[in-house]
């Protein structure tokens, strides 16, 4: 019955049907991450690198109601041009969407949900969504979190991004039983910086070592997903002052505004973005990047076990 709802791209079907490494992109960061035409050009850039380090990239998305498992370059431009007039889609979107035959960008939350769908266990991007600050009055907690807790997909992420709340995010994450991996760090990184106040949950210096921990937890039937942090390369790091300045001002301005619910967070990575000017976005666009390089190691790694 799965099948029927899902349109797996050909090439990424024979690669899950040989084995070979497939690493999941989700599409709400192309349409309400990142402005146009650097959304498209980071989605292809990103696909590429993926390819280039011998994995097959599948971007994931909704196109007139059907799962799409692998995008095509046109499919992905159409996301990026579209942008916030297509709707941001997670777990709680989806039968809609599907139902009534329209496009849907996928969250981490339904990205996971639909690589589960069709097989792939390993997905790259940038930030994913957390406890947000003040969520002890709002309760604005992400989907994604929820879904880390049950879906067996591993995010590979540049860690916690400062518009949300870091250790309200670990705490959850921890009663939820979703480990958090350092790779490389001691530290939980912090989007546009390597560092934060905060510590992951174990630290791993290669892909061997997380594909191992992925695929002991999954033999076992330990279902859930892990948050594999990413720190951002050191040349694209950003000064934490400079960022928390605009995140203070992004947030006032969305409380004077009202704005809550599922614009919450593409409001507040827009206006950080805009405060900051191309620093951030080129810092974003280069944590991606490092983020599929290190997904297609992964997926390398465990499609051998
Ligand atoms: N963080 C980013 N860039 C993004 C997102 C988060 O730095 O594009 C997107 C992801 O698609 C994530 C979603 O799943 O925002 C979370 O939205 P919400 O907080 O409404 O669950
Ligand atoms: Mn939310």
């Amino acid at each position: 019955m799965l099948i029927s709802f899902l349109d797996v791209h050909p090439e990424v079907q024979q690669a899950l049907d040989q084995g070979l490494p497939v690493v999941a992109l989700e599409s709400t960061i192309i349409s309400h991450g990142m402005p146009y035409p650097q959304n498209v050009e980071t989605a292809l850039t990103v696909a590429q690198t993926i390819r280039d380090k011998g994995a097959i990239p599948a971007t994931i998305a909704i196109i007139g109601g059907r799962l799409k498992i692998g995008l095509t370059p046109e499919e992905i431009e159409y996301f990026g041009k579209q942008g916030v007039a297509v709707t941001k889609t997670s777990r709680r979107d989806i039968p809609f969407i599907v139902a009534s035959g329209l496009d849907g960008a996928t969250t981490v939350a339904s990205t996971m949900i639909l690589a589960a769908m069709a097989g792939i266990r390993v997905f790259a991007t940038g930030g994913i969504g957390g406890v947000h600050r003040g969520a002890e009055t709002s309760f604005d907690i992400s989907a994604d979190l929820q879904e880390l807790a049950n879906t067996d997909v591993a995010v590979v992420c540049a860690g916690i991004k400062s518009i949300l709340d870091l250790g309200l995010t670990r705490e959850y994450l921890e009663t939820q039983g979703v480990p958090v991996v350092g790779y490389q760090t001691d530290q939980l990184p912090a989007f546009y910086s390597r560092e934060s106040d905060f510590e992951v949950d174990y630290r791993r210096d290669t892909p061997e070592q997380i594909a191992q921990a992925l695929n002991a937890k999954w033999r076992m039937g330990l279902k859930g997903g892990v948050v594999i942090a990413n720190p951002i390369p050191e040349a694209y790091s950003m000064p934490r002052e400079a960022i928390d300045q605009a995140i203070a001002q992004a947030l006032g301005e969305a409380e004077k505004q009202g704005i809550g619910g599922k614009q919450s967070t593409p409001f507040l990575l827009a206006r950080v973005s805009e405060l900051t000017g191309g620093d951030s976005l080129n810092a974003n666009v280069q944590l991606v990047l490092n983020n599929a390089r290190l997904g297609a190691d992964i997926a390398i790694e465990l499609a051998g076990m």
